[in-house]
């Protein structure tokens, strides 16, 4: 079955969900003061890794739906979850993540395609040129399921040796295929799914060091040579051998001074208390300090089930209750306590509109590519929802950068990975249509925002 039918017979069989979606727009609307809104109007987003696992516990699920405007799968979507054996592949779980992010109007980020750690044991007796076709059909599977759904992908993960040489780490991939293999997977990504942000994702890179300088050495040579690479994600696992580093927010900006978003993927800190709260805003204020800084996500959303648990690393307590480093990252944010108080006027959400223009940007005798730019009002906007009603005879074939759900011949449209957006700024979705007989131009309705 292609991606987009699944994505729009999923949509089709979607009434439960459109409702869900509509609960959470309404929900986030009233409650701005929450990470992701907070994170929303700085014109970020705010994420944590997820189980599928957990999903059925009310209060995981209450708090992940109320909190995040983003998820990760934490294991999901991982090569042995995916790919057991050669070419069958199981989404079950990954895509019990995905509904339910999207449910939720939350976006996706995926995690990872090509790894050495998590790989199932078919992968590493293979000889070099049957690797490069599995690498490729790898990546070809888990894109193409996920066509248009995931805002971000680590296309590569944790390639560099850890300690001072800035070495490749030794991998079936590095050790068969050579340092082409990273290029390689990256060329492959982007024609899987050209809308998908490609990242680099590694750990021990967070400040400036031997193996970050390897990764941004990369970086610089992939955007010389036209390399198709869009962001660096920073894996951020800190601990006290391991703290924030003084170089943070330089190590980032010189990262996006290269032309690459920068994402915060795994953010964790061991400890409790004052201290861990000042380190939580130590990061959050380097990203917002760097304006290709586009979001962060937290390794998981109690500690409990960190795969770090006895540090307590995260947000919220093994019962959900909000720890000091919760307050200390909303008020970073511009949350409670800082400009986003409860009731203040300015607050993101509070006052959130946009607009929905529609052009036709491709014309052709049988069908036509029609583009609906949404704009954000005077203030900044978490998520938005827009009406798209076509001529009775029309059909929609694909649509890319939002989520659709039909009634009818109405669709509406939800962000895919493209909810947040700054006062004033823009983003557009686009689909295929199929005349069918009848030229007639959609109209576009109204564009709601929270
Ligand atoms: O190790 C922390 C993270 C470092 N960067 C890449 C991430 O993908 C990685 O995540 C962790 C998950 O948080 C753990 O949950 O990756 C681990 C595996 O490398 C995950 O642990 C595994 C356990 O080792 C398995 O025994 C278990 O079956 O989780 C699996 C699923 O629960």
């Amino acid at each position: 079955m292609s991606m987009i039918v699944r994505r729009l017979s999923r949509a089709a069989t979607a009434g439960l969900v459109a409702a869900a979606a509509l609960t959470a727009a309404a929900h986030s609307a009233e409650a701005a003061d929450t990470l992701g809104s907070a994170a929303a109007g700085q014109g970020r987003y705010f994420g944590t890794a997820v189980a599928a696992s957990h999903l059925g516990e009310s209060d995981y699920a209450a708090t992940l739906d109320r909190e995040f405007s983003s998820v990760t799968p934490e294991n999901e979507m991982k090569w042995d979850a995916t790919e057991p054996s050669r070419g069958s592949f199981t989404f079950t779980s990954a895509d019990r993540i995905v509904d339910h992010a999207q449910s939720q109007g939350m976006d996706v980020r995926g995690h990872t395609l090509v790894w050495h750690s998590q790989l199932p044991s078919w992968v590493s007796p293979l000889g070099a040129q049957d690797l490069r076709t599995a690498m490729n059909a790898h990546i070809n599977g888990l894109m193409g399921h996920y066509k248009g759904e995931i805002h971000s992908w680590d296309v590569v993960n944790e390639a560099f040796q850890d300690g001072g040489s800035g070495a490749r780490r030794s991998s079936p991939f590095q050790d068969k295929l050579g340092d082409g293999f990273i290029e390689e997977a990256f060329r492959t990504a982007r024609a899987a799914d050209p809308a998908a942000k490609l990242c680099y994702n590694d750990y021990n890179t967070d400040g400036v060091n031997a193996k970050s300088n390897a990764v941004y050495d990369m970086v610089k040579d992939f955007k010389s040579r036209g390399v198709p690479i869009d962001c660096v994600g920073f894996q951020s696992h800190f601990n006290s051998n391991s703290p924030v580093p003084s170089d943070y927010r330089h190590n980032l900006q010189r990262f996006a001074d290269l032309g690459v978003d920068v994402q915060i993927t795994e953010l964790d800190i061991e400890g409790s208390g004052s201290a861990q709260a000042a380190d939580y805003t130590k990061v959050v204020e380097a990203c917002l300090a760097v304006s290709r800084c586009t979001g962060m996500t937290v390794w998981g959303v109690t500690d409990k089930y960190s795969w770090r648990s006895g540090g307590t690393p995260l947000l919220f307590d093994g019962d959900y209750n909000e720890k000091p480093a919760y307050g200390a990252v909303l008020s970073a944010l511009g949350g409670s306590g800082g400009p986003g108080d409860p009731g203040d006027p300015g607050d993101p959400g509070d006052g959130a509109s946009c607009t929905a223009m529609y052009t036709r940007t491709a014309d052709w005798s049988s069908g036509y590519n029609g583009q609906v730019t949404i704009t954000a009002g005077a203030e900044p906007i978490s998520s938005w929802t827009a009406t798209v009603t076509l001529p009775a005879q029309q059909s929609v074939s694909s649509l890319w950068n939002g989520t659709p759900t039909w009634s009818g011949n109405v669709m509406t449209v939800r962000p895919s990975w493209n909810g947040p957006l700054a006062a004033g700024a823009s983003t557009s979705f686009g689909f295929t249509a199929a005349k069918n007989g009848s030229d007639a131009a959609p109209t576009v309705g109204t564009c709601t925002a929270s």
